[in-house]
């Protein structure tokens, strides 16, 4: 890790909101790599995850939070503090919102939240690419926003988390929130988490894109093997689901919806470890697994 110099600046940036506001594909967007996986799925982000963003100026770490909502389970109510728990812990809060929605009940709440803690906030105001109906309807959407920052004296931030158009200038926002500090990390790494982390995920993502209801939120994945060698990487997962009938749906006709599966997630891993991939599935009824703590740490949850 090289010396920082004098005027360098580093520190860390919590992206919170509620769910489906486009937290993890912002952060993706802002380090240039899918590191967090998306979907219009809510909670599909589950633990904290770190993405490095180094410039010549500035070190970011971005740490992307499940988005907090009321809990309904343990597993619920385990994200939800960590949520709260990165609000206090970080330099920056950048609160993001969906500006193609009205500014609701959700919203609010996360304000009050951030209201009790000194961490500065940047309202960041995604989905720019979304046509309102109206000039009339942006114009009154954009009010109701500006309004909340004002209240707080929050800077806005407005982009979409699509392109990387206004994302520079959101950039130059938060760096003037920190202070001098060093390298935390590496300027070449992009995340915290290892690898095979990543790969658990993408499985994940693939899950929740491809199948409904329930059995996205029963899951979790387990990489069991990696075997690298010069042409091909071998990598054997298991996912574990609550119960028989999510296996059922899972593994699909004649396999065909694990095959999906495993098709598409095989081509996301081969991106992100830029090689060949044999990708080989299974999957395992473990009763319960999200009420149980003990099972939880095991899958390898911040509990
Ligand atoms: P999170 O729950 O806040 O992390 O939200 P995700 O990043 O998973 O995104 C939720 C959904 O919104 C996904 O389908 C994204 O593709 C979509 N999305 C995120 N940002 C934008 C945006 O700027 N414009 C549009 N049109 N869709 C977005
Ligand atoms: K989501
Ligand atoms: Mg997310």
């Amino acid at each position: 890790i090289p010396q920082a110099s004098p005027e360098f600046k580093s520190g860390f940036v919590a992206i919170v909101g509620r769910p489906n506001v486009g937290k993890s594909t912002l952060m993706n967007q802002l380090i240039g790599q899918k590191i967090a996986i998306t979907s219009p799925v809510a909670q599909t982000t589950r633990n904290r995850l770190r993405g490095i963003l180094t410039t010549p100026t500035a070190q970011m770490i971005f740490v992307d939070t499940p988005g907090i909502h009321k809990p309904h389970h343990q597993l619920g109510e385990i994200l939800v503090k960590n949520a709260r728990m990165a609000i206090h812990a970080v330099d920056v809060v950048l609160f993001v919102v969906d500006c193609s929605e009205p500014l609701g009940g959700g919203d609010r709440f996360i304000a009050q939240l951030l209201a009790q803690t000194n961490t500065p906030v940047i309202l960041g105001l995604n989905k720019l690419d979304i046509q309102r109906k109206t000039a009339q309807q942006a114009l009154t959407l954009d009010q109701a926003y500006k309004a909340l920052a004002k209240e707080h004296h929050w800077p806005v931030c407005k982009f979409s988390a699509l392109t990387t158009a206004k994302l520079k200038s959101l950039q130059r926002q938060l760096i003037e929130k920190l202070v001098p500090g060093p390298y935390y990390y590496p300027p070449d790494l992009v995340t915290d988490q290892p690898e095979r982390f990543i790969m658990g995920e993408l499985i994940r993502e693939q899950i929740l894109l491809l199948t409904r209801q329930e059995v996205p939120h029963s899951v979790a994945i387990v990489i069991e093997r990696v075997d690298e060698s010069p042409k091909i990487t071998r990598i054997l997962a298991t996912i574990h689901v609550e119960r028989p009938s999510q296996k059922q749906i899972l593994i699909g006709k004649k396999g065909s919806m694990l095959k999906a599966i495993g098709t598409e997630a095989r081509q996301q891993i081969q991106k992100l470890i830029a090689g060949k991939v044999y990708l080989e599935l299974f999957v395992k009824v473990q009763p319960k697994w999200r009420q149980s703590r003990m099972q939880l740490a095991e899958l390898g949850y911040q509990v």
